[in-house]
């Protein structure tokens, strides 16, 4: 238990210092990319990855920093891509919205909202044809709920039963509208529960509770071969698009947030190591090869050249009309 916490630790860690240094170099108008950060929701990404393993496959938001790194820990990559060097796999076409590494099972990330949920509902069909036991998750905002091609890909992977976990990273808002003042409804994981899969929903940041919910949804759609949704709560820190706080905006309180920042989910995972006999000198430890590896990843995407304008045309669909 104290192992799998470690490295729960460490995936959480290493999320969160990856998007610290974002928000410390982005000012510097290296990386020419929208940032929507993840600040926040570590617990349910890393708890969920964490869970799904390396044969997972992982479908994402144009908000998928954490998903990228928990999943790939490919930080040489991620950096490279948010500078768009010619060292970054996707040569700097996708920045931080589109980030994709199908080696490690990140197969792929849209910033049109709800598009790649149909999308992995499709892998998980190939998945299921092919009998390779794959099992796909796809994450998206509950703003993607209030699509419909949500709703068609919820219907035609429950109908066939697709090996896939719909994950709802549910922060409450689609930009500054609340859920309440867009739904027909009150709650979607009751609605949800009338279509034939396993529901799950939780507002924890602990991310080992999240990752044993994961294990379960995981456990019981292999036994019962349906779909899973899960309805995960968290509280976004910073504006919807950009490094900054946006308490100022007037759509949301800054109580709220001093709420969820007591029980931030790095910090409440930090503390259970301490509790569970880890000292403090092994987290430092942790945390230090952790910032080693981050800085190594921005110095040699700093240093790299620049993906060339011939890129363009490489690794996309051609219309030769
Ligand atoms: C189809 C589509 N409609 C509208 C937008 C503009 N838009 C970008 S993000 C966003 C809000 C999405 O909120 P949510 O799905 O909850 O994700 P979050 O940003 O909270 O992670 C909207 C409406 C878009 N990108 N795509």
């Amino acid at each position: 238990m104290r192992e799998l916490n470690k490295e729960l630790y460490r995936k959480l860690y290493l999320v969160r210092r990856s998007e610290e240094k974002i928000c410390i170099h982005y000012p510097e108008d290296d990386m020419k990319t929208p940032m929507h950060m993840s600040f926040g929701e570590e617990a349910v990404v890393v708890g969920v990855c964490h869970a799904l393993g390396d044969a997972g496959q992982v479908f994402g938001t144009y908000r998928s920093h954490a998903a990228f790194i928990a999943k790939t820990e490919d930080t040489d990559d991620f950096f490279a891509e948010l500078y768009a060097k010619d060292t970054s796999s996707l040569k700097g076409k996708g920045g931080s919205m589109h980030l994709c590494s199908p080696r490690y099972g990140f197969m792929g990330t849209s910033a049109i909202v709800a598009s790649h949920i149909s999308v992995a509902a499709g892998a998980a069909f190939a998945n299921k044809v092919q009998k390779n036991g794959k099992i796909v998750a796809a994450f998206f905002g509950d703003g993607a709920v209030d699509e419909g091609v949500f709703w068609e890909s919820m219907n035609a992977a429950c109908l066939m039963k697709l090996p896939v976990i719909f994950v709802c990273e549910d922060n409450g808002f689609a930009v500054h509208t609340p859920a309440a003042a867009r739904r027909g409804y009150t709650s979607l994981p009751r609605v949800i529960s009338t279509f034939d899969c396993h529901v799950f929903e939780s507002d924890s940041t602990d991310v080992e509770e999240i990752h044993s919910l994961a294990s379960e949804a995981l456990g019981r759609m292999r036994k019962e071969e349906k779909p899973c949704f899960m309805n995960l709560k968290y509280y976004r820190y910073l504006e919807h698009v950009g490094v900054n706080y946006d308490f100022e905006a007037g759509y949301r309180s800054r109580d709220e947030f001093e709420r969820w920042h007591e029980k931030d989910p790095v910090r409440v995972q930090r503390t259970k190591l301490l509790q569970l006999g880890v000292s403090e000198e092994e987290l430092l430890r942790i945390e230090a090869e952790v910032d080693a590896k981050i800085s190594r990843s921005i110095a040699l995407a700093q240093q790299a050249p620049l993906s060339h304008c011939s890129e363009v045309y490489n690794g996309v669909f051609k219309c030769d009309r």
